[in-house]
Order: structure tokens, then sequence, then C-alpha cells
């Protein structure tokens, strides 16, 4: 991108000095010290303890890259998975890359509906899905109306299950497949693999409408996982004859929280993954309880979780080396609470799908629990006038702003909602409003995009309003975040009902029609009727002041 020319005030820098970027792909990074932990385990299913090392994840995705290559699909074909946290998700999405193909996840628990949309819009060629998603994923490819192949990875809990006619099962399709070299790959793929070619497409509403792909490249996400990887703010350490730090992935591997922070950071230093199919508290503390030198990446509700939950005693919480908050607002005294019951550093992540994601992260001996850190390197940031675009001096509010190499190249097919969000001069803006302060800590303290974070899982307005809309007695509605203790926000809707409707329409029968269509995180605490909506003179939802409304009225 042309940067601009003229100097801008207040642009404030990263203090950690630059990293070298890598040259490579993915795959390529997280093989290229392979040797020294070859024989460890890379991953491990918390349910049912089956593991691979890194020698056999490596080659079970290479064995994967050379069956999709020659299954017909070609480099930049988008696989989608559709599969909760198991071993075999990191089989999938690393030999998606190595084949020069796009991995894009989508939420195990989302409805037909929603993995059809997700499959439309991505333009996917297959879906490799777990048997308890095989129902859901056939009634979307039924509706889906163009060609794509199913591919069906055996079980976590060992049930063997028949396979409908058309799906393959993962074991035969790459059964025929020994695996080969990096040359026998190279000669497959036909050229070398453009490293600013799409890697990952994540799903995110950004800060407006519906969902959208955000195209990462391998240069994107090599770069935040180097950026994440520097000495001064890495938590993992390097694997060694004698020592493995464990990595819990209980959060989802479709966001980019999961797949790149939880894994590909912990993949490059050798780390053990222990994957949990969804975050349940029983195996959730056995793998606690029976690893060692634990780094856990967190959302708030987990905080929460270890600081208060009766069943959460000391011994779970004995062998937490660095815990990471990220996703949502955790506050400084929930992270302090749980600093009192198990002393050891517990540090906020902050970042987008946009951003690969990471963009500010705390030091690991910071005591500014409420802040998210200090920008990463290679990374610069600037805070701007909400309404006049100025950047602004330390310590005041404004729109958060980054640019840097994670920064993602562009929205699947949305040129307009790419340049909505990712400026001429490259910065992304965040839609989130917070400062720095004299020491370059800093802190959101609000959220000025429509973006509603359910547990650190995002919902679009734009998507539960469209719904709302879709009911023959709704006329008009609008969703807000409704703040709430347990999952940090929830949906609120404002419903105008047609005339004939006004006073026979229930909030039950509404939510009741929406839940059957979405993620149950999804569903809509509250519905508020109205006779009107404040919307501004150009039709645009006044979403603040909802916000407003709701809260007063519900807090
Ligand atoms: O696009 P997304 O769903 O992405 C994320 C990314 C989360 C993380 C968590 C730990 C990291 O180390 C990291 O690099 C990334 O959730 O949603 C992005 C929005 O989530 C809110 C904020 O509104 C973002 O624009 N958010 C994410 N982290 C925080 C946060 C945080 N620590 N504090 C407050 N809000």
């Amino acid at each position: 991108r042309q940067l601009s020319s003229s100097v801008e005030p207040n642009i404030i820098k990263s203090p950690f000095h630059d990293v070298t970027l890598p040259t490579c792909t993915v795959p390529e990074l997280i093989w290229e010290q392979l040797d020294r932990w070859a024989d460890k385990t890379a991953v491990e299913c918390g349910i049912n303890g089956k593991s691979y090392t890194y020698a056999e994840l490596k080659l079970l995705s290479r064995r994967l890259a050379f069956a999709l290559l020659k299954s017909g699909l070609h480099p930049g074909d988008v696989v989608t998975i559709v599969m909760p946290n198991i071993p075999e998700y990191l089989v999938a999405m690393l030999g998606t890359m190595e084949a020069g193909m796009v991995v894009t996840g989508i939420n195990p628990i989302y409805a037909s509906d929603e993995i059809l949309f997700q499959l439309k819009d991505s333009g996917s060629k297959m879906v490799i899905v777990h048997p308890d998603q095989l129902a859901n994923l056939l009634q979307a490819k039924e509706k889906l109306g163009s060609p794509i192949r199913v591919i069906c990875v055996h079980d976590y809990d060992d049930r063997h299950r028949s396979l409908p006619s058309g799906v393959v099962a993962f074991s035969d399709f790459i059964g025929g497949e020994s695996g080969g070299d990096d040359a026998d790959l190279g000669r497959l793929l036909g050229v070398r693999q453009d490293v600013d070619s799409t890697a990952l497409l994540p799903y995110s509403s950004g800060t407006t409408g519906l969902p959208k792909g955000v195209c990462l490249s391998h240069k994107n996400l090599t770069a935040n996982v180097s950026q994440a990887s520097h000495p001064d703010i890495n938590p993992i350490e390097f694997a060694t004859k004698n020592y493995q730090d464990t990595v819990p992935a209980i959060l989802p591997l479709f966001h980019i929280y999961g797949a790149a922070i939880v894994m590909l950071r912990s993949l490059v230093r050798g780390a053990k993954l222990v994957t949990l199919p969804k975050f349940d508290p029983k195996p959730f503390l056995k793998i606690l309880e029976t690893n060692h030198n634990i780094v856990l990446y967190a959302v708030p509700p987990i905080i929460l979780f270890l600081s208060s939950h009766p069943t959460v005693s000391s011994l779970h919480l004995e062998r937490l080396k660095l815990t990471m908050t990220g996703g949502a607002p955790c506050s400084g005294a929930d992270i302090e609470k749980l600093r009192s019951r198990k002393p050891h550093p517990i540090i906020q992540g902050y970042g987008m799908t946009e951003s690969s994601p990471l963009l500010t992260q705390g030091s690991l001996d910071s005591m500014k629990h409420a802040s998210i850190g200090k920008i990463v390197s290679n990374t610069e940031a600037k805070v701007v006038d909400i309404t006049t675009g100025d950047s602004l001096p330390m310590n005041e509010n404004g729109e958060l702003c980054f640019r840097g190499p994670q920064i993602m190249k562009c929205y699947h097919n949305r040129p307009e909602a790419t340049a909505e969000t990712v400026d001429a001069d490259g910065w992304l803006h965040t839609g989130d409003v917070g400062y720095f302060d004299e020491e370059g800590d800093f802190f959101v303290v609000d959220r000025i995009k429509e973006l509603i974070k359910v547990k650190g899982f995002q919902v679009a307005p734009a998507e539960l309003e469209g719904l709302l809309r879709e009911h023959p007695e709704v006329s008009d509605a609008a969703v807000t975040a409704l703040p709430c203790s347990r999952s940090g926000e929830v949906p609120i809707a404002f419903v105008i009902p047609k005339s004939t409707a006004a006073e026979s329409l229930q909030e039950a029968t509404l939510q009741q029609f929406v839940a059957a269509k979405v993620a149950p995180y999804k569903q809509i605490s509250k519905i508020v009727f109205v006779e009107s909506i404040p919307k501004s003179a150009t039709g645009k939802i006044l979403r603040r002041q909802l916000k407003e409304i709701a809260q007063k009225k519900y807090c």
C-alpha cells in the first residue's frame, strides 16, 4: 500500500525491536524446527487421550495435502472445516494449507442455515466434517445448489457410524497416500507457493453488517506468529529433550484466537496441545491437574470460572505457568481475583480476526491488569478522534487504529467493506475505543462498532435483524448488546410489530423463531416491543441510543 507522505502526529511505535518476518508458508514455519521435537506430542485429545507426535502430524498433513491435490481440487480452492477441537483439526488445517488451499472454519454448533451461508459465501469446494455435524452439513449441502465434496473424520469417542452415500471417510481419503517429501509436494503443486496467497479465511462481521470472510495470507499469519514469539513477550518456551509446555486447546479452532494464538503460536515452539471438543469443566480441570507447565489461553468467562467456581481447587491451578485472556473485556478485578488464588502472570491479549489477530499484549511482569498491554513488534498504533479523525495524544479516548504486517489482505469479495476498515494508508480501524498511557500501555474502554461479543464469540446484529424481519408479524427490528455478568454481553432486540400483530405478538414466539435458526449463543435474551426505532437521516440504526436505552432499562 501507498503510505501517506505527510508525517502524522501521535503515532506510537511498538516498544519492541522489529523481528525479521518469515518468507515461508504457515506449514513451513511450523515444520522449520521439527527435528528438535519430532517425537514429542504435538496434540492430544483431552477426552480419549489419542495423540499425534510432531512427526506424525506432519506425515498426516502431507498425506492430506497429496490427497487434496490429486482429488481434482486446485491451489486457491477453499476447504471448509466443520469440526470441534479434535487432534485431526490440526491435520485438516495444516494439510489444506500445504496443498496451497484456503481453510475456512465453521463453528461446529452452527445450525444448517448458518453453515449454508458460509459455504456459499466462501465458494467452498470441499468440507471436512465431524460425524456430529454431518446431518446439519448435509442439510446445508442440499440447499447449496453447487457440488461440494464431503470428507468425514472419524469420531473422538470412537463411535463408528456408517456414512451416507457420497460421504467419504477421512481415513479412506488419505488412505492411498504415503506422504512425500518437500520435493514431491513441490512437483505436485507445480509452482512454489505464493506467501501472499490466502491461507485462512475466518469469518468476522468487522465493524458492521453480516459476517465476511477475512483473507489472511501466509505472510499475515507467519508475521503474527513471529511477532507473538518475540522474546520479550512470548510465554511459551521452546520444547527441549526434557521440557515441554502444555497448551489446553479449549477455545474453538475455527476462531482466529484458537487457530493462530492457541494453535500456531504453540506449534512453532514445540508445545503440546490438548484439545477439548467443547468447554466442559470436568475434562478441562483434568487437563489442568494432569499436565505440567501450562500456558492457558482463555476468555473472560474462563477467568471467572477459575477464580470462583466451587469445583476448582488449588490443585487445578498449581501447574498454571501463565494465563492469557482476550476476545472480550476482562476487568482488572477479575484477573486480580484469580491471581490471589494462584499467583502467576495473567495477561491480556488483544486483537481482531482482521489482524491475524495479535495487536497488543500485556507484559509478563505487568501489574496493570486492566490494560491490553503494549503494541507488538513491527506494528504502529494511533488513537483517533471519533468525529474528526485526528490522532490524539496519550490518555485521550478515541478509536484504536493499527498498522503492521499482520493486517488482513481484504474481506473476501467485499472491496467496499475492506476500504471502510483498512484505509488507504494501511490503518486498520478497529471499532474499539480506548487510550494509551505514559508507559505505552493500551486500554479498551468501549466499542463503537455494532458487534456483540457473547463469551468472546461474535454475534452480528445485522444477522439477527435479518432473521427477525423474516417473521411475518414483524415490521422492523434492531439488535444491540446488553451487558451480562456471565457472558459479557447478550443480544437484545427492539421490534416494531406489524399493526395487525401489535397486540398479539409475543416475546417468546420471536425468541423461538430466531433460536431455531442460529447457534445457541446467538439467541436473543430480551425483546422490547416499540413503535419506532431511532435512525439517522440516511436510515442507519442509531445503535448507541438503543444501547443506552437497553442499559437504562435492564442493568
Ligand atoms: O475478531 P474477533 O472475534 O477477534 C478476537 C480476538 C481475540 C484475541 C484474544 C487474545 C489475543 O492474544 C489475540 O491476539 C486476539 O476476539 O473480535 C475482535 C474484537 O473483540 C474485542 C474487541 O472489540 C475486538 O475488536 N476484544 C478482543 N480482545 C479484547 C477485546 C480484549 N482483550 N479486551 C477487550 N476487547
